[in-house]
């Protein structure tokens, strides 16, 4: 049992969401002793705290899942096509209580700082509850969506009314009925949380500064014939999904050019696509997310979509995106957002050219009008990748903080270690597919690839590991050089870490496809883990 005092480990993990879990679950089978550190109250990461109205997944549920244990896949099921909020996190519960996790997990403790002692190879990581571990390994398993972007708007502590943020939202609930209520942002949250807020809500005013191109979901109950279908084929849904450039599988086979196609038939394809829901379109040529000249013609679609749906033409023009290409921000995805504009209780303001001006006591101001609200969501986002991390005063070599080599932006060999850091892992590391994945799928690749080099080392008599200077510099260039070759970069996005001032603008996660990365991992491993240092 850990006294919360001084204690010496094999392994620390911090977190004790999707990644966490399975970490904790591979070093118990290395028969190595472990503490997971978790600032929430229980299990769950993301889906613990992100428990906004309309908190939905937008990857299908049964891939959304852990494919390690065959008894856990044949016993859950999955009750809708795309998981909301509660049934993921008791799902996460699930698998704790099955495979008796908590007991190596100490709740609502935050790590504040991890240093790393070269002489004696340890880390010492501290918690904000004044407890001290020492441990050979440290794995962070942050999430990389977990840090709350809240901009700080002049004003904010005078509003009488209450603020929520969507990432740390109240275990108990938000009644909005009757009330007058703010939305800030228009992301993948804000578009989930919109249309459920609308029902409730007596006036909602959202407060818009870029509009977003969102596909309908489609989301609905999955039939008995479909669980049988999925359980019966588990083991082949897995080995798709690993080998597919995104850990998701459509079953779509993108064809050809957008731009070998006419017309007619180009809208037909979006058509059915469409129809079909979730990001379907985004499949269906080869050069979307390449050719400006194709990802235009999607784009055109929906852009007409938004304006067949949004009844008000001048409402319509608002919602309309025109400044970035189509699916190089988060493609969010919706369940009647833009029939949300249609009610006569909701209101969009553009902050786009009158920008926020402060929060008053009664409410918000921009353009010289002020807003009288009862509540203010902020659906504003998150410090994406290296927020979580650099929460935590992480110093590795010569008391060397990762915040501070990572200055100009992100350095990590596969997204896994960084030089400097010796025996610090990070599961879903800047670097690798990540959030341009199913993020289960990477989590379990990673964690697999973790769990598999600490058995190396032990059986090769092995202390410590870190990355070469070349294979980390090559790693970075090789990041750099595939996202340049896509459209990614010309968005303002979290991913290029646009949506937070004076972060360096760097493109973070890997875009070279979960498959490929993969392989790349395995080889780097089967070559006796080439391009790290082990001592
Ligand atoms: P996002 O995608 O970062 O969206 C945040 C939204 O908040 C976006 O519309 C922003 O507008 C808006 N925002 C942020 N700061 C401001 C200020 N200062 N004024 C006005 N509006 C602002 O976060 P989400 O939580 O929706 O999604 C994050 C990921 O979580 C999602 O992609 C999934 O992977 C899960 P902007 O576009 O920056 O102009």
């Amino acid at each position: 049992m850990f006294d919360g005092q001084s204690h010496a480990v094999d392994a620390v993990v911090i977190g004790a969401g999707f990644s966490g879990l399975y970490q904790l679950y591979r070093l118990r089978e290395l028969g190595m002793t472990t503490r997971v550190f978790e600032a929430g109250g229980d299990v769950g990461g993301t889906w613990y705290w992100n428990r906004y109205p309309g908190a939905r997944c937008d990857s299908f549920s049964a891939q959304y899942s852990y494919s390690f244990s065959p008894e856990l896949e044949q016993e859950w099921e999955w009750s809708e096509t795309y998981p909301a909020q509660p049934e993921i996190l008791r799902y996460l519960n699930h698998v704790a209580d099955r495979f008796d996790l908590r007991r190596e997990i100490t709740f609502n403790t935050r790590v504040s700082s991890a240093h790393y002692d070269p002489a004696a190879n340890r880390w010492t990581v501290t918690t904000d509850s004044g407890a001290t571990v020492a441990a050979t390994y440290l794995i962070t398993a942050v999430g990389c969506l977990s840090t709350p972007n809240k901009p700080s708007f002049p004003g904010i502590d005078d509003f009488k009314g209450a603020v929520y943020h969507t990432g740390l939202w109240p275990h108990a609930g938000v009644d909005f009925s009757g009330r007058r209520v703010g939305v800030i942002g228009t992301g993948s949250t804000g578009i989930q949380a919109i249309p459920v807020i609308a029902e409730q809500a007596g006036q909602l005013y959202v407060f818009q500064r870029t509009p977003n191109f969102s596909f309908p979901a489609r989301n609905r109950a999955v039939t008995p014939e479909e669980i049988a279908e999925t359980k019966a084929n588990y083991h082949e849904l897995r080995a798709i999904l690993r080998a597919s450039p995104g850990g998701l599988t459509y079953g779509i086979d993108p064809q050809g050019s957008a731009l070998e196609v006419s017309a007619e038939e180009r809208e037909r394809t979006f058509e059915g696509l469409w129809n079909r829901g979730g990001w379907a379109p985004l499949l269906a040529y080869t050069d979307l997310q390449i050719n400006l000249a194709a990802n235009n013609h999607l784009a055109d679609f929906v852009r007409r979509k938004i304006a067949s749906i949004v009844k008000d033409p001048a409402t319509a023009r608002v919602l309309t995106p025109t400044d970035h290409p189509i699916g190089t921000k988060r493609p969010p995805m919706d369940t009647n957002y833009f029939e949300t504009y249609n009610r006569p209780n909701v209101t969009l303001v553009d902050v786009r050219n009158a920008p926020i001006e402060a929060i008053t006591e009664k409410g918000l101001r921009t353009g010289g009008k002020e807003y009288e609200l009862d509540a203010i969501v902020f659906a504003t986002g998150f410090d994406a990748m290296t927020g979580p991390l650099f929460r935590i005063d992480i110093r590795g070599k010569d008391g060397m903080a990762l915040k501070e080599k990572w200055a100009g932006g992100p350095k990590t060999y596969l997204g896994i270690q960084s030089e400097g850091f010796p025996n610090l892992f990070m599961i879903t590391g800047p670097g690798s597919p990540s959030v341009l994945s199913n993020m289960p799928v990477s989590i379990e690749q990673h964690v697999e690839w973790i769990s598999d080099c600490l058995k190396y080392m032990r059986e090769h008599d092995l202390a410590r590991i870190e990355p070469l200077h070349e294979a980390e510099e090559a790693w970075v260039a090789h990041v750099n050089e595939v996202a340049n070759y896509t459209l990614y970069p010309l968005a303002n996005s979290w991913y290029i870490g646009a949506n937070i001032p004076g972060k360096p603008r760097i493109f973070m996660p890997y875009v070279g496809g979960v498959g490929n990365y993969r392989q790349k991992c395995a080889e780097v491993a089967a070559r006796g883990y080439e391009g790290f240092a082990l001592t």
